[in-house]
């Protein structure tokens, strides 16, 4: 997979409250994107310590990662900050899976034979998330188009250009959209893999 990102804070803000990490583990890729709520310091603090969490967790389990355990992690970790939403996304390549599981205002979708896009869970972490998370799983084929983003970047929108062979490359695209559809007011990020 070759990712492309865009990232921008809210226009009245030095720092983004969302954050973001692109791990590539044994036999595959660990995609997370958090957004702090609100915006300014007090978001980036809570982003940041989801982010550390995640990837300490993942540098240890690897390709064993298990999705609810680390929303469990991190929503023990985020008591008394003020609190998260949460996309995370694990790409097994070994077993050709996309393991997915969303807390909150963060949107992902997959561009595979159809467009898939896994509902995310209410709440938010840090304060209150359901006793049971969905982890949404599908096959993964080679070519598929991951695009993950805060709520930063408006939902109405289709991609509407080729990614990858002959289109703009994945980078391209993720600034493209981020420029388009970022909303001047909330931190803006997207991350789109394929
Ligand atoms: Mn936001």
């Amino acid at each position: 997979m070759i990712f492309g990102t865009f990232a921008r804070s809210a226009e009245e803000e030095l720092v983004s409250g969302d954050a973001y990490l692109i791990k590539e583990i044994e036999d595959g890729w660990l995609i997370a994107l958090v957004d702090g709520l609100g915006h300014g310091i007090a978001a980036r603090e809570a982003s940041l310590k989801a982010l550390s969490i995640i990837d300490a967790y993942v540098s240890e389990y690897g390709p064993q990662v298990d999705l609810r355990d680390a929303l469990r992690l991190c929503h023990n970790g985020l008591a008394g900050t003020r609190g998260a939403a949460i996309g995370l996304c694990h790409l097994d390549l070994k077993d050709c899976i996309w393991s997915s599981l969303i807390v909150g205002n963060v949107t992902l979708f997959v561009f595979s034979d159809e467009r898939l896009s896994p509902i995310p869970a209410a709440g938010i972490v840090g304060y209150r998330v359901p006793k049971i998370v969905h982890v949404a799983k599908w096959p993964y084929y080679a070519g598929d188009t991951l695009v993950l983003h805060s709520d930063g970047v408006k939902e109405d929108y289709s991609m509407d250009f080729p990614v990858g062979d002959g289109g703009v490359s994945v980078r391209q695209a993720a600034e493209l959209i981020g420029k388009k559809y970022g909303v001047k007011t909330d931190d803006a990020t997207i991350i789109i893999g394929r």
